[in-house]
């Protein structure tokens, strides 16, 4: 099983209905297909091939994913680059992925710097973008495919598809390998799961180079035949038009967007007599925001729980009725779970412990980092860092009540504290920094910090903090708050308290 082929398949059943709409034009499946073996033809002229890493930074848009497509489809991973990443992260990227390509445009090359010497073998292609007619730019340097499909398939089940990046828990970014079999399983079991058939439109506002918008929205979507009608960048008034316009049946997002989609509901009220189901992932959705919606829209949010390391892992159920405010619902299909305590033991339904995953869904491992794949991956079980609790009613309901690792969540983006605090510790006034979230309204937490100055050295205000922050951090991982403190909060065993930061500075 190769996710292009499957997908390049899936083309051929769906032929020229609409796949994507977007920036006023319509493109068939069969039209993907054929740019997906255009671009192929590109990236092999490259030499690109089995194994090889191809690094996409591009804004959102289709050329995105056909170069996604293609390298799938010759046997490369594509590592997807979040295109607000500062040089310094691009550059760390490109570094510890050995990637042999990097496609982007003119706009993120002036702003890159390839670091010198580690990346000897690293090629560009430029592209313009999809200009105002909205035709991918590359092509026209060549790729046009004469005679034979140049997609040849030579990576399938095990091989990697896509190296992504998560935040570090020790400061460096870690790359996550998943597998061809892991996003083939997982979109066969969202399919079944959410009932998505080609009847369904979807409305996709969630960035491409993330495991939500391109893994589970963009390759579901291809593959069950739904059009998609896509949005360079989530906007709340226009995505209320939309749902209405467009006879929207499916929408996924984070809990940020439904929060912001009520602050305007009011303004656009749309019409969503074509509306199936309102998904929501990637953080957790609070009862709260649960209730607000389905009080103001009718609608209850099918809450979804997932990570980068093992695609989507449960789900609540289809039907309405039987979704419940606070719990992330039941394994999907082919996934198993177990929740241990600290001791590695099997706890009982209705005690926390920490939740263990296994299926086809469960990632590889972090790319060149085996240290750090075993203490993660053990017999198969993928270790989650988050801590939850099985229905004592009903075993396979699971409920998340936090997180046995220091994870920030804003808006949908995970931030280990330590990657934001060895940045701040850079700055020459800083003795010591600690990061933590704060309870925030629209990101549901906020990246928050405690710093200690080196004494003798001239105060510094804190938005000197987090503008020096913002040189080296893309802004979602940035303190947007910062608070000093003569000394840190330690117990007896030297560890900061988080805890009683978060508690000091809670508003
Ligand atoms: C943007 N900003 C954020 C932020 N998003 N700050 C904190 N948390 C966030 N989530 C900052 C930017 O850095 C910038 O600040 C300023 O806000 C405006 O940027 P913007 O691009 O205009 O932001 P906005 O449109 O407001 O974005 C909000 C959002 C976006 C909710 C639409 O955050 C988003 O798309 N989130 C979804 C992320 C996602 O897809 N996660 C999936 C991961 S996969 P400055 O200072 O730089 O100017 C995964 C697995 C799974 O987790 O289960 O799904």
């Amino acid at each position: 099983m190769n996710l292009a082929r499957i997908l390049s398949e899936s083309s051929v059943v769906f032929g020229r209905k609409a796949a994507v709409l977007f920036r006023g034009r319509t493109y068939s499946f069969l039209d993907i297909d054929r740019s997906v073996a255009q671009y192929a033809g590109l990236l092999k002229h490259q030499g690109i091939g089995k194994g090889d890493r191809v690094a996409i930074l591009l804004p959102k848009g289709m050329e995105f994913l056909f170069v996604h497509l293609a390298n799938l489809a010759l046997g490369a991973m594509t590592v997807p680059l979040n295109p607000a990443y500062t040089a310094e992260e691009i550059a760390s990227f490109l570094s510890d992925s050995g990637a042999s390509l990097l496609i982007t445009d003119r706009e993120r090359f002036a702003k890159i710097e390839i670091p010198a010497g580690k990346m000897k073998n690293i090629r560009t292609i430029l592209t313009d973008g999809e200009g105002a007619d909205a035709s991918p730019s590359l092509l026209s340097g060549g790729g046009e495919i004469e005679g034979k499909d140049p997609r040849d398939y030579p990576a399938e089940n095990d091989d990697g598809a896509m190296i992504c990046y998560t935040s570090g828990t020790t400061g460096r970014s870690k790359g996550a390998v998943i597998t061809h079999r892991n996003l083939v399983s997982n979109m066969k079991a969202l399919q079944e799961a959410w009932a998505w058939t080609e009847a369904d439109r979807l409305l996709h506002v969630l960035p491409l180079f993330h495991v939500h918008g391109l893994v589970v929205a963009m390759h579901g979507a291809l593959h069950a035949g739904s059009t998609v009608i896509m949005h360079e960048a989530f906007d709340p008034v226009e995505t209320l038009k939309t749902l209405e316009k467009e006879k929207i049946t499916l929408f996924m997002a984070v809990p940020t967007i439904y929060h912001r989609l009520l602050h305007h509901w009011e303004t656009g009220k749309p019409d969503l007599r074509a509306m199936r189901v309102f998904i929501s992932g990637s953080a957790p959705l609070s009862k709260h925001l649960f209730k607000k919606f389905e009080e103001t829209t009718g609608f209850r949010i099918l809450e979804r729980y997932g990570m980068t390391e093992a695609q989507m892992i449960t789900s609540n159920p289809l039907n309405p009725d039987r979704r419940v405010p606070g719990s992330v619902g039941y394994p999907l299909p082919g996934v198993s779970l177990k929740i241990l305590s600290p001791e590695g033991k099997t706890v009982v339904p209705g005690e926390v412990g920490e939740v263990w995953i296994k299926g086809d869904n469960v990632f590889k491992g972090y790319w060149n980092m085996p240290e750090k794949t075993a203490e993660c991956l053990q017999g198969g079980w993928l270790q989650s860092g988050d801590l939850g609790y099985q229905d004592p009613d009903d075993a396979f309901r699971l409920y998340l009540v936090g997180r046995s690792k220091e994870l920030i969540i804003s808006g949908g983006y995970n931030i280990y504290p330590k990657e934001v605090e060895s940045t701040l510790e850079r700055h020459e006034a800083v003795d010591e920094a600690a990061v933590f979230g704060l309870p925030d309204e629209d990101f549901g937490e906020r990246v928050s910090a405690a710093i200690v100055l080196k004494q003798g050295i001239p105060l510094v205000a804190p938005e000197e903090l987090m503008a020096f922050a913002h040189q080296y951090l893309t802004g979602y991982k940035c303190p947007k708050k910062i608070f000093f403190l003569d000394s840190l909060p330690r117990n007896a065993m030297g560890k900061i308290e988080k805890e009683m930061l978060k508690r000091m500075f809670s508003p």
